[in-house]
C-alpha cells in the first residue's frame, strides 16, 4: 500500500493537495515534489527547502496512518494553473531515518487519449506537407508496392523500406510492384522531386538523394492514405525553407534513445530535416565526453545526487546520459532519414548543474541574488572568469566534433534579470572593454564563443537573446532562433542573420492545446491549437527580401513536466503536421482552416506508427 496524493486546481488558482497516508504512517516525514514552475507559498504546510520548482514541505497535519494531510500550494500571481501539468510530479516521502518512499499520484499523467475518429479517404491528395504543385490527371493508380528501375537512388529506397517496416507499413518496393522509373535530373532544385503517378507506370525524378527520399516518402504517404490506390497525376515539389526542424529537451526529462529514434522516423515522414538536440540545461548535461568525465556527475537527480529530484524524478536517483554508442545510433538513423542533428550547449545561463559542479565558473565575490525563470539561483557562468573560458571553449569544440553537421547551438537564452550586477569581476570586465549593460556583456561573451567556433569551421546557432548588445551581439553569421515571437527574428534577419522561426505561440508543442483543465501542458506563451501551428507566416508579406534570410521553421518540445518518454507523442502529433506544412509548403497553399483536414487524412498512417495522437480540433 503506497501513500497517495490527490491534487486539484481550486477556483482561487491554488493547488489543493490531500496526502492519504497508509501502512505504517509517516510520522516526521518530509514530502518532496516538483511543480512546473517555482511556487510562491504554501498554506497548511511549511516549505523547508526549494531548488527552483522542487520543494521539500512539511504538512501541518500529522502524517498518521489512515489519515489525510491537507495543504495548498500557490504559484506567484501572474501564473495561472491551467491543467494537470500544473499539479505536483515526482512526489515522495523522506522519512526521518533517511528512507525515501514514492508517493502515488491519483490523477492521470500526460494527455488523455484523443477521441477515435473514423478513417476517411481524403478529399484531395491527402499529402502532408502539401506539395508545391499537384496536377491531377483523373483516375487512380494501383500502388500497393513499386518496382523501381534505373540505378539512381537505390540506397534511398532501401532506407525508405526500412522506415516503412519500423512504422508498421509493408515495404514500398517489391519485385512485383507497379513500375516506377527513377531518374537523376540535375535541372531540379536541391531537395526537390517530381513524381508522376499513372496506371501504366510512374516516374520519380530528383537532383539529389534528399529529393529522391522526399519523393519516396510522398509515395509511402499516398499509398497509405489512399489504401494503395492514389490518384493519378503529377507532383512537383520543393521545400519553401531549407531548415525544417524539431527540438527535443532531453535535459529536464531524460528521453531514451528509442524515443529519439522514433521521433526521427516521424520527422522524416513529415519531410523535417533538422533535429535540435537539447541535452544540456540547468538540470543536467547528458552528453558523455571523454575529455570531460566529471560532467557525468550531473546526469542523475534525486536522493544522494548532486541535484534534488527536480521535475518528475521521484526519489531517484533518476536520469541518464548519452554514450558515444547512443550518439552513433542517433546519427546513423538521422543519416538514413536525411536529417541533420544540431547539438546544443547552454551558455552562459541555464547552467545550474555546471556551476554546482564547477563553482569556479562563477565570481566568488558576486553578491547578486537573481533567480532564473525556473527559480534557480546561481545558474549562470560568469564570462569574466578565466575558468569559464577554459571550460566552455574546449567543451564547445568537443561537442561540435561529434556531429557531422558541423553546427553548434550555443544557447544564450534567458539571462536572469539583474545577472552579474553583483559581480566585481564583471564590473572590471565592463570597464576594461567599454561595455555598459549586462546585455553588452552577454553579447561580448556570445561573440567570443562564436568566433572561437567559427575559426574552427563550426557554424554557430543561438537563441534570439544572443543577438543583443551594443556591438550587435553574437555576430559570426550565427543562425538566430526566434522564440518569444516573430519580431526578434525579423530584427535579426534585417541585420543580416540567418533566422529559424520558432515562435512559442505557434511552435511550442509543450504548450497545452486548449484552456481545458483536462488538457496537459504549459500556457505561458499561449494555448497552441492545431490551427495555430499553421496559421502564421514566418516571413512578412511586405518584406519579401527577408525570405532568403529566414532559413527555417522549427517546433520545440520542452520537458519540465514530462515524466514518461511516451508523453511527448500526443503533444507532437498531430500538431507537428502544421509545423511541417508551414516549413515545407509554399505560402498560401495551406491555412489554419486546412489543419484539421490534414490531421484527419494523416491519422490512419500516423496511427500505424503506434504513436498516441493528441486532439485533432
Ligand atoms: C523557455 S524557449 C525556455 C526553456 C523553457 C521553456 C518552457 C527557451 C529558449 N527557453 O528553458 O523550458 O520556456 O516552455
Amino acid at each position: 500500500m503506497t501513500h497517495r496524493l490527490d491534487a486539484s486546481i481550486a477556483e482561487s488558482g491554488e493547488i489543493e493537495c490531500r496526502l492519504a497516508v497508509t501502512g505504517e504512517g509517516a510520522a516526521g516525514a518530509i514530502l518532496c515534489l516538483s511543480m512546473i514552475a517555482p511556487v510562491a507559498k504554501a498554506r497548511g504546510a511549511e516549505i523547508l527547502a526549494a531548488t527552483g520548482p522542487y520543494l521539500e514541505i512539511r504538512p501541518a497535519d500529522p502524517l498518521e496512518a489512515g489519515t489525510a494531510a491537507r495543504f495548498a500550494l500557490a504559484y506567484p500571481s501572474g501564473f495561472r494553473a491551467a491543467n494537470r501539468a500544473w499539479l505536483p510530479i515526482g512526489a515522495y516521502l523522506r522519512h526521518p531515518d533517511g528512507r525515501a518512499e514514492a508517493v502515488e499520484l491519483s490523477w492521470p499523467q500526460g494527455i488523455l487519449p484523443a477521441a477515435e475518429f473514423p478513417d476517411a479517404a481524403p478529399a484531395g491528395l491527402g499529402l502532408t506537407p502539401p506539395p508545391t504543385k499537384w496536377s491531377p490527371a483523373g483516375g487512380v493508380s494501383d500502388m500497393s508496392a513499386v518496382n523501381p528501375s534505373g540505378d539512381a537512388f537505390a540506397d534511398v529506397f532501401r532506407d525508405v523500406d526500412a522506415l516503412a517496416g519500423r512504422l508498421g507499413l509493408p515495404p514500398l518496393t517489391a519485385p512485383e510492384g507497379a513500375p516506377l522509373a527513377i531518374a537523376r535530373d540535375g535541372s531540379l532544385a536541391p531537395e526537390s522531386y517530381r513524381l508522376t503517378l499513372a496506371p501504366e507506370g510512374s516516374t520519380l525524378a530528383a537532383r539529389d538523394e534528399s529529393g529522391a527520399f522526399h519523393g519516396a516518402i510522398s509515395l509511402l504517404w499516398l499509398r497509405a492514405v489512399h489504401s494503395g490506390r492514389p490518384p493519378s497525376g503529377a507532383i512537383d515539389d520543393a521545400p519553401r525553407f531549407a531548415w525544417r526542424g524539431q527540438h527535443l529537451d532531453c535535459a529536464r526529462h531524460f528521453f531514451g534513445v528509442d524515443a529519439i529514434l522514433r521521433l526521427l522516423d516521424v520527422m522524416a515522414l513529415l519531410k523535417l530535416n533538422r533535429f535540435h538536440w537539447h541535452f544540456a540545461d540547468d538540470e543536467a548535461f547528458r552528453l558523455e565526453l571523454d575529455a570531460f568525465p566529471d560532467l557525468f556527475r550531473t546526469v542523475l537527480r534525486g536522493e544522494g545526487a548532486s541535484l534534488p529530484a527536480l521535475f518528475g524524478g521521484g526519489p531517484g536517483p533518476s536520469g541518464g546520459s548519452y554514450s558515444g554508442r547512443d550518439v552513433g545510433a542517433i546519427l546513423e538513423r538521422a543519416r538514413s532519414l536525411h536529417v541533420e542533428v544540431l547539438p546544443e550547449i547552454e551558455f552562459p545561463a541555464h547552467a545550474l548543474c555546471l556551476t554546482r559542479l564547477m563553482p569556479g565558473l562563477r565570481d566568488p565575490d558576486d553578491v547578486g541574488t537573481e533567480r532564473s525563470v525556473q527559480g534557480y539561483e546561481g545558474n549562470v557562468m560568469n564570462p569574466a572568469m578565466d575558468a569559464t573560458w577554459d571550460f566552455v571553449l574546449p567543451l564547445s569544440e568537443a561537442v561540435a566534433e561529434k556531429f557531422p553537421f558541423a553546427h553548434l547551438h550555443v544557447g544564450g537564452d534567458e539571462l536572469p534579470a539583474g545577472c552579474w550586477e553583483g559581480s566585481p569581476a564583471v564590473a572590471r570586465l565592463k570597464r576594461d572593454l567599454g561595455l555598459v549593460s549586462t546585455r553588452d556583456v552577454q553579447g561580448w561573451a556570445m561573440e567570443r564563443l562564436a568566433r572561437h567556433l567559427r575559426e574552427r569551421g563550426v557554424a554557430v546557432c543561438a537563441w534570439e537573446e544572443a543577438a543583443r548588445g551594443r556591438q550587435g551581439g553574437i555576430g559570426n553569421d550565427a543562425v538566430v532562433f526566434s522564440w518569444t515571437g516573430r519580431g526578434p527574428g525579423l530584427d535579426a534577419a534585417r541585420s543580416g542573420h540567418p533566422v529559424v522561426m520558432c515562435p512559442a505561440r505557434n511552435c511550442y508543442l509543450d504548450m497545452a492545446h486548449s484552456g481545458e483543465v483536462d488538457d496537459w501542458g504549459a500556457s505561458w506563451a499561449a494555448v497552441v491549437g492545431l490551427r495555430d501551428t499553421v496559421d502564421w507566416d514566418p516571413v512578412p508579406e511586405d518584406e519579401p527580401n527577408l525570405e532568403e534570410r529566414i532559413i527555417g521553421v522549427q517546433g520545440a518540445f520542452w520537458g519540465e513536466f514530462t515524466t514518461d518518454d511516451r508523453q511527448f507523442e500526443a503533444m507532437l502529433l498531430p500538431r507537428l503536421l502544421g509545423i511541417a506544412s508551414r516549413a515545407w509548403s509554399p505560402r498560401g497553399s495551406v491555412s489554419g482552416a486546412d489543419a484539421e483536414a490534414l490531421a484527419r487524412a494523416a491519422s490512419p498512417l500516423l496511427r500505424r506508427s503506434g504513436w498516441r495522437l493528441g486532439p485533432i480540433a
